[in-house]
């Protein structure tokens, strides 16, 4: 069994998680839009991550037999002004995610919850994961810029990316 407020972290975390998704899936309907289909394909293959995210939360949730709490999942708002701008917005978007782990970490520390602790850590990886690959994408936009045949390049190099077990 876990604390209420253990509990209660995860189950906002589970909403994170989804939010992520409906993020970048809107992120990734905006590229499709522009004809970026390569871009577009990596939000979209983003956004089929953090529904796995969520749904290992969920998991440990049940597992530790807690309740589950499902919140509404906000209706993602953002504007951009160029491409380096929307993963820009993605990467902080992200380190919010790094600091909402960290405070579940503190929260599982207080609450002597080893367990969720050492759950938590996983995700504390991936975090790493998560912020370095859109900083090395803002990187290279702004080594190469945004002209037609830089964006070409990007679009075809992202489009490589595999789909995860979510998306086949
Ligand atoms: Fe779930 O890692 Fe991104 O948000």
């Amino acid at each position: 069994m876990i604390s209420d407020k253990v509990k209660e972290i995860l189950n906002e975390q589970i909403n994170k998680e989804f939010y992520s998704s409906y993020l970048y899936l809107a992120m990734s309907a905006h590229l499709y839009h522009m004809g970026l289909y390569g871009i577009a394909k990596w939000f979209e293959i983003q956004a089929g991550e953090e529904i796995e995210h969520g749904m290992q939360l969920f998991d440990y949730v049940i597992k530790r037999k807690a309740k589950i709490n499902l919140k509404q999942v906000e209706t993602p708002i953002f504007e951009f002004s160029s491409l380096r701008d929307l993963f820009e917005q993605s990467y902080e978007h992200e380190r919010k995610i790094t600091n909402a782990f960290n405070e579940i970490a503190n929260l599982t520390e207080n609450e002597c919850d080893r367990a969720t602790r050492k759950f938590i850590d996983e995700y504390l990886e991936e975090q790493i994961e998560e912020e370095n690959i859109f900083h090395m994408i803002i990187k290279k936009i702004k080594i190469f810029g945004e002209s037609e045949a830089s964006l070409y390049l990007l679009d075809k190099e992202l489009g490589k990316r595999k789909s995860t077990q979510y998306r086949k």
